[in-house]
């Protein structure tokens, strides 16, 4: 990637350069210790392992705002009055920061990068006018999109849902803004298009119709998706599961639910899953599990690699950098072939509190760091330890015999019933799961 530090007339982030690999000894805040892009592990390099993209909404739009003050963090790129200069400026400043972080990603909402016009025709012009200088960008940089989307949540029209919206006239303006996003991802040459359903749930059973709310969302995604591939978009449609927040119900629960809609819509071969950590959280499970569920579906597409905060029940959006996660993540990646055509979109803020320009960066490579060296270690234990020899010998009584035709289906209910006569009393195998974590352990060094 060839990177040019000023990309339009003004550097956004001045004083700061290429961001180097230092190693582990470093203690340069500004210099990655473990994620070596070119470093070679388990017959790739970093840079493909992880396919990093960076968050449009979080890293340039997110200025710190709550529900409890106004925005903390100025950026430089949003002081001019007009809403068309200052999503440029933006863009500048997004290329800036991507090219000397090092990342080969980035994702977008529709209005992230452009402002809402007055009218559907206006919106799309504005899109498709940042769209151009995106792609020039990209060109320029060899940054490329991982994913685009439309935000349709946020617009107060969106209030009672989106495509689950029991008003006809707003499901055709969520068809505008999808159909416009998906013509920006296509010309961006996206690898995915995601829907992460904001307002797609429901708070009372008391006035929502849940089957036909839900009917309503299978048939617009099928409808997408037929409008996407006839337009030529050979990328992977991406489901975004979060059981709650902002409605109490949403109906992408979690990996489970949404395998579940999928197959029930005949959208499986064209749809996968872009899982969130802190989402999983939230769902009452690890990140872990809802990757390894859809995995096991064939449906693992891409991730969002945040954190929650253990203690309180919402999403925070942390930037990921819990080892035992980032190992654990890494363990079940690994073992399943790598991420594919996805990528790992941090979909992470840095702290209210974090203001100095800097601190953008330091989040950043404080994930970056972690995940790499959870890549090490995982790929260390599943090389050098005796765990997946265990994990694998607790099913070898499927592996031969009886065992072995039971699994191929080719034994029924009384045959089974008559084997616990013949072989009696099972002994008691343990499960060891303290032992898996005492490896687990010695390899985090
Ligand atoms: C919200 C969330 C979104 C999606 C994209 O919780 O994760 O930012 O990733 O719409
Ligand atoms: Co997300």
């Amino acid at each position: 990637m060839s990177v040019k530090l000023t990309i339009g007339n003004k550097e956004h982030f001045p004083g700061i350069g290429k961001i180097p690999f230092e190693g582990p000894d470093s203690s340069n805040p500004l210099a990655f210790k473990y994620y070596d892009e070119k470093k070679v592990v388990a017959g790739k390099t970093m840079k493909d392992h992880f396919r990093f993209a960076i968050a449009y909404w979080h890293s340039f739009c997110g200025n710190g705002s709550d529900p409890f003050g106004p925005g903390t963090i100025d950026f430089p790129w949003n002081e001019s009055d007009d809403d068309m200069q200052a999503a440029k400026d933006k863009l500048d400043a997004a290329f800036e920061f991507i090219t000397k972080l090092g990342v080969g990603f980035y994702c977008f909402h529709d209005r992230d990068i452009a402002p809402e016009g007055d009218s559907v025709a206006e919106s799309v012009k504005n899109l498709n006018e940042i769209v151009a200088l995106a792609k020039a960008k990209q060109a320029e940089s060899g940054v490329e999109l991982l994913w685009g989307t439309a935000n349709v949540f946020s617009h107060k029209r969106y209030t009672n849902g989106a495509t689950t919206n029991p008003d006809f006239q707003v499901v055709t303006h969520v068809a505008a803004q999808v159909k416009a996003a998906i013509d920006a991802t296509i010309e961006l040459g996206g690898s995915n298009y995601v829907f992460w359903g904001g307002r797609e749930g429901y708070y009372s059973l008391l006035n929502t119709n849940m089957k036909r709310e839900i009917d309503h969302l299978g048939t617009f995604l099928q409808k997408a998706r037929d409008y996407g591939r006839a337009n030529g978009f050979k990328g992977n449609f991406l489901i975004e599961p979060k059981p709650m927040e902002p409605t109490k119900h949403q109906y992408d629960f979690d990996s489970a639910t949404v395998i579940g809609f999928l197959n029930k819509f005949g959208l499986e071969k064209d749809f996968k899953l872009n899982i969130e950590n802190n989402h999983a959280t939230l769902a009452g499970h690890t990140f872990e599990h809802d990757v390894q569920t859809a995995f096991d579906a064939g449906l693992l597409g891409s991730l969002d690699v945040n954190q929650g905060d253990p203690h309180n029940g919402w999403d925070t959006d942390e930037f990921m950098t819990n080892m035992y996660d980032a190992t654990k993540l890494m363990l079940v990646i690994l073992e399943n072939g790598g991420i594919g055509q996805g990528g790992m979109n941090f979909d992470a803020k840095r702290r209210r509190s974090s203001t100095d320009a800097q601190d953008l960066f330091i989040a950043h490579i404080s994930s970056m760091d972690a995940l790499a060296r959870g890549l090490i270690i995982a790929n260390d234990i599943l090389e050098n330890s005796d765990l997946p020899k265990m994990k694998k010998a607790r099913y070898a009584s499927f592996n031969s015999g009886d065992g072995s035709k039971f699994e191929k289906s080719e034994l029924g209910l009384s045959e089974l019933a008559d084997l616990a006569v013949e072989l009696g009393e099972p002994k008691q195998l343990s499960g060891k799961q303290e032992l898996y974590e005492m490896i687990l352990n010695q390899y985090i060094r």
